[in-house]
């Protein structure tokens, strides 16, 4: 499975709590964009996709909310609930995004620029570009 969860150090004093993501360091990669999911309303959800290049890493500000991560051939249900884990999703993973909290505020850092052509939205041709990967992926050994 192409995902990990990545602790953050929290920084505490008096006035309060701080975390910080620096790219390369703890992140993974170099950020290139930051988008945020707020607001989200009841029994939605969102993502149902995967990227063919760009990776991500999902910080959950504020709530909780869940994740299911598919790489084509096994699930796995990840729940973000706490500032100090962050999601990292590499890339080829089919991500869903559902039963947020009231007041959830998901942050995310992506590694590239905004591109629709690098989306795969189709889960059919998702699962035919895993199973392509896995057959390549045997014959090389
Ligand atoms: C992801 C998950 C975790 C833009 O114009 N620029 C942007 O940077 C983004 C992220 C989205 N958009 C547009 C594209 C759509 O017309 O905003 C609209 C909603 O995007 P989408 O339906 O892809 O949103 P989610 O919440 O399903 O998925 C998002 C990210 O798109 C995706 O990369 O991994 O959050």
């Amino acid at each position: 499975m192409n995902y990990k969860i990545i602790q953050i150090q929290k920084i505490c004093d008096q006035r309060g709590k701080l975390i910080f993501c620096e790219g390369i360091k703890n992140v993974p990669f170099e950020i290139k964009r930051v988008f945020c999911i707020f607001d989200t309303k009841k029994n939605v959800s969102r993502g149902e996709h995967a990227h063919r290049i760009s990776e991500q890493a999902i910080i959950c500000l504020n709530g909780s909310c869940h994740f299911l991560l598919d790489n084509g051939l096994k699930k796995e249900e990840i729940i973000l609930d706490n500032p100090q884990m962050m999601l990292f999703i590499g890339k080829n993973m089919w991500r869903k995004m559902y039963n947020f909290s009231d007041n959830c505020i998901l942050m995310v850092l992506a590694s590239d620029f905004y591109d629709e052509k690098e989306y795969i939205r189709n889960y059919d041709e998702f699962l035919m570009g895993s199973q392509l990967s896995k057959h390549e992926t045997e014959h090389k050994r």
